[in-house]
């Protein structure tokens, strides 16, 4: 996936005016937008294709699919049916699960992205002891495409260590949570922005200082 100045946008507003608003205030620095259960319970699947279309944005649906291998294929075909790019899947279900989504990836010619250890303290509690391992599955799976957090650095190096210099790393946490751009860009591919930019009085100014910064 080819991600603007490595800047994706995390759309989590739950109005389809502000959504698109936002979009096209953004639109000069931002070709990549990840929507969410915020935005997509609010306005249905359908506010996938109306982002992708208005915008010709790559679209990645952040549905943190962990369920059982059949349930997941679900999930998936429904979201690549509804126009999205990639999808984001949680690791520590284990790699049956994780496999029904990457079929159905490949099915429809799309991809996904596995969640290792995620940006918030909770994560500390249960996911950052396996966070590793998840990693190496996703590597023994063939998956080029992970999601690690910018809210600590060692842990996205050792995360990066293991899915290798040609892996797509996609990191959250930057602003809001504490995480620093330019840092976390010495590990990851791309950043993830939301409240950043959503909640900014000027989204360009802020997509602008993110880059420049
Ligand atoms: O570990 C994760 N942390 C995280 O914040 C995995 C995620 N997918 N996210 C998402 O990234 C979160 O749901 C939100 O959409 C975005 C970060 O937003 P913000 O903290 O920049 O507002």
């Amino acid at each position: 996936m080819n991600i603007k100045n490595n800047l994706i946008l995390a759309l989590d507003v739950t109005n389809k005016d502000k959504a698109i608003e936002i979009c096209k205030e953004v639109s000069p620095y931002i070709n990549t937008i990840k929507i969410g259960y915020p935005l997509t319970l609010a306005e249905g699947l359908e506010i996938i294709k109306i982002i992708k279309d208005e915008f010709g944005a790559n679209i990645i649906c952040d549905y943190k699919v962990a369920d059982i291998d059949a349930t997941n294929s679900k999930i998936c075909d429904l979201t690549f049916d509804a126009g999205a790019d990639a999808i984001i899947c949680h690791g520590f279900v284990g790699s049956d699960s994780v496999q029904a989504c990457l079929d159905s990836a490949n099915k429809h010619e799309k991809e996904i992205f596995l969640l290792t250890e995620m940006s918030h303290p909770g994560a500390k509690m249960f996911l950052q002891k396996d966070a590793e391992a998840i990693a190496k599955m996703g590597v023994d799976m063939g998956i080029t495409n992970y999601v690690a957090p910018a809210t600590r650095l060692d842990r996205l190096s050792e995360i990066r260590n293991i899915v290798g210099d040609d892996a797509c790393i996609i990191s959250p946490g930057v602003g809001k949570q504490g995480g620093d751009a330019k840092k976390t860009l010495e590990f990851a591919s791309a950043i993830i922005v939301g409240r950043s930019i959503y909640e900014s009085d000027n989204p360009a100014l802020a997509c602008e200082k993110i880059i420049k910064d």
